[in-house]
């Protein structure tokens, strides 16, 4: 396309969507004052914007593209369905192959305790969903006093009303508060308890105190009362925290100890983001339900679930009755055939073991040299996730003051410069797509080191 067509075609785009397009988590004023960059197409691991830049996608779209733009394999499995079968439902005692198949797949590739999913369109229904299970569960086996769930601060699960309740993010609980039943406590966040105290910290000592918030609370609520603890093995959204090794086995040994059931949120870790199948398989975790979306079909079709635990579904099943709870679109066809082929091309292509083996640790290294620039004050990652964050003052613990909001500057600064890497405050996040070569990541941290120079530079 010619230039002067790419530049009239942008227009028209960018002026059709600031006239009717509300965006998700976007202030609409800013797009006023700069309209929206066009994504047009993608390849691999870089997308095309409507001007014909080519950007390092070191998002995965939003964490979810794990197998790269353009996958053959699932775009002919799509428009096979499609012609196939494009609809049907799941209720009133009916399925389709791609469903019926696609839950035999996910046990597969579950941990053994895990055999069971109930299909969602994503990740927040799948939280939805998970709450109502939680609920049902308890009041199956004659509990019904068990309804809290414990959830951490700043987590994310998703944007529906219990979706967002669950999660722990106060600018979302400030536009629609919180449903009751739900708890927040402290996240697992050694940097920001370095800030606070202004000093160094023993890492597993501090992750013991963290899992030990848990204990305090359900001692405080009293554990008949609660009914399930729900968390990100690696918060994702919140800024890639990495717990301290000391923060599971001990959260775990609570969850067991109390009685409660617990929920690993894999949508983000799970489908190799870690370098194993599931954040689970890493931190060797034996949840209750995992709720699922983004990699399971590497986002080509939206789809979701809850991945639930035998000793879970054997009561639903078995003295269960009837569940009232369902969406039109659970396990649609189509995208429970792009997951299908998006699961067997994990497979084939032995992405998580490349991931645990070759990728996740060069990138990892990698990080690690971006921590030597002023700018960063720590380097956090585990698999193909990680985080750089930006402070004042290395040494002391100093954050920048949030009104010089330095992420968001540093992530435009990314964008301009064909770098798609997101900021949470002011760390700055990654979680490419799992086909990512060393090659790429070579160009990411050219461009990274870059930024941040020019980061600096826009700061001074
Ligand atoms: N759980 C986790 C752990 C997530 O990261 C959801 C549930 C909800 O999934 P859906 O499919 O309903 O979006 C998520 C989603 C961001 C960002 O800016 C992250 C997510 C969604 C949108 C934006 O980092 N994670």
């Amino acid at each position: 396309m010619s230039p002067a067509n790419a530049a009239s075609n942008t227009a028209k785009w960018q002026s059709q969507d600031s006239a009717h397009h509300l965006h998700p988590f976007t202030n609409p004023q800013d797009l006023l004052d700069k309209p929206a960059r066009v994504i047009e197409s993608a390849e691999g691991v870089y997308l095309t914007d409507s001007e014909g830049n080519r950007l390092l996608d070191m998002m995965a779209g939003l964490w979810c593209v794990n197998m790269g733009y353009g996958r053959p394999e699932l775009i002919e499995a799509v428009e096979r369905q499609i012609r196939q079968l494009p609809y049907y439902n799941l209720f009133f005692k009916t399925s389709t192959p791609p469903a019926a198949e696609l839950s035999q797949l996910l046990a597969e590739v579950a941990p053994a305790h895990v055999n069971h999913t109930f299909f969602t369109n994503s990740g927040s229904e799948a939280n939805d969903t998970v709450l109502r299970m939680i609920w049902r569960y308890w009041d199956l086996l004659g509990k019904p006093e068990k309804r809290i769930v414990i959830s951490r601060k700043n987590a994310y699960h998703g944007s529906t009303i219990a979706a967002s309740s669950l999660g722990g993010m106060a600018d979302m609980h400030k536009q629609g508060g919180v449903i009751p039943n739900i708890v927040h406590v402290d996240q697992p966040y050694w940097y920001e308890q370095r800030v606070t105290l202004g000093r160094d910290l023993d890492r597993d000592e501090f992750g013991r105190q963290a899992a030990q918030s848990i204990a305090d609370k359900i001692e405080a609520l009293g554990a008949d009362r609660v009914a399930a603890f729900i968390a990100e093995p690696i918060q994702g959204a919140g800024g890639v925290i990495v717990p301290p090794d000391s923060y599971w086995p001990e959260v775990s040994r609570i969850c067991e100890h109390y009685g409660i059931l617990l929920v690993a949120d894999e949508v983000i870790c799970g489908f190799g983001r870690t370098g194993e199948w599931f954040g689970t398989d890493y931190y060797d975790l034996t949840p209750d339900f995992m709720p699922i979306a983004k990699g399971l079909s590497s986002g080509y079709l939206p789809i979701g679930g809850v991945m639930v635990a035998d000793r879970v579904s054997e009561v639903l099943v078995h003295q269960g009755g009837e569940f009232n709870h369902g969406f039109t679109y659970s396990g649609h066809p189509v995208c429970a055939a792009a997951a299908i082929a998006n699961v067997n091309l994990m497979r084939q292509t032995g992405i998580v073991d490349t991931v645990r083996d070759s990728t996740a640790p060069y990138l990892q290294k990698r990080l690690r040299e971006l921590g030597e620039h002023p700018l960063v004050g720590e380097v956090r990652g585990a698999g193909l996730l990680g985080a750089l964050e930006l402070v004042e003052d290395k040494a002391g613990f100093v954050r920048f003051d949030k009104d010089r909001r330095v992420g968001i500057r540093c992530r435009d600064i990314c964008f301009d410069n064909n770098l798609v890497m997101r900021s949470v405050g002011d760390s700055m996040v990654i979680s490419p797509p799992l086909v990512i070569e060393t090659a790429d990541i070579d160009v990411f941290v050219e461009r990274a080191w870059k930024c941040l120079d020019l980061t600096q530079k826009a700061i001074a």
